[in-house]
């Protein structure tokens, strides 16, 4: 896998700031909250299970939320999202390790750390539930989702194209989300995810949680999503401009 080619000149360079970031020496371990149960425990209770995205801002957000990071992490789960995902890209996010860590001590279900993590040092950095491996990127999947796996880390494996999915099940991914959004345009389409998420052979599908990411705004959109199977939705933008409480129950 892993090819820059064709990519959006911003994910290039979050890429080049990736690649020549450091790890931290000592690992850090943490009593991982999962996050396929919080999703059927959101299920059980009625609630579509939405795991709610804290980006302050992004390569196609235009303004920077500068609210306490904590208030809108309570208010998302006051709101019903099942896990949250925090960003902890610093350039083009406006994330950081250090939110990520006040967020998760804040709250009590799950944490996604959403960046792009790019060799193992990477996962040596942050206290996070579950990771995001992005599946274009790295070489030897395989690899990686030992090495999370090994820190106690449970792995999100994010993809786009049917190639990638099957990469991804192949390595032993068990939460694979399809991300609606393209890296080269940063165009959304929830097409990917009708059509990548219904290429998951039969005889797998139980055995995955099935995340979309991405372009999700409306309840129709949740519907779609949830009839062409997602168990779980990643929501960002939508929640995160304005009242990111009432954005959240309303989906
Ligand atoms: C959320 P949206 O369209 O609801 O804001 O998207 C999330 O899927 C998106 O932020 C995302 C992302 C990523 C961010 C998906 N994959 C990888 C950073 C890195």
């Amino acid at each position: 896998m892993n090819t820059r080619d064709g990519l959006a000149p911003a994910v290039r360079s979050i890429l080049d700031a990736a690649d020549g970031r450091a790890g931290r020496s000592e690992p850090v371990s943490v009593r991982p909250r999962s996050l396929p149960d919080a999703i059927a425990a959101a299920e059980a209770d009625g609630r579509v299970p939405i795991i709610a995205e804290l980006k302050p801002t992004s390569p196609t957000t235009e303004g920077e939320r500068t609210d306490d990071p904590v208030e809108l992490a309570e208010a998302m789960v006051e709101g019903g999202a099942a896990a949250l995902s925090v960003l902890t890209e610093p350039t083009h996010f406006g994330g950081s390790p250090e939110t990520l860590r006040r967020v998760r001590t804040a709250v009590g279900v799950p944490v996604l750390r959403k960046d792009f993590l790019l060799r193992e040092e990477h996962l040596d950095v942050v206290e996070a539930d579950v990771v995001l491996l992005i599946a274009r990127f790295l070489d030897d999947l395989g690899t990686m989702l030992e090495a999370a796996r090994s820190r106690g880390f449970q792995a999100l494996v994010e993809v786009h194209t049917e190639a990638e999915l099957e990469a991804a099940l192949s390595a032993g991914a068990d939460i694979v989300g399809v991300n609606n959004r393209d890296l080269a345009k940063l165009e959304v389409d929830l097409g990917t995810f009708d059509r990548v998420a219904g290429t998951i052979p039969a005889g797998k599908r139980e055995s995955v949680t099935l995340i979309a990411e991405s372009g999700v705004s409306t309840r129709e959109d949740v519907s779609r999503m949830r009839n062409a199977g997602a168990d779980a939705l990643l929501v960002g933008s939508a929640i995160m401009d304005g009242d990111v409480r009432a954005n959240t129950a309303r989906l």
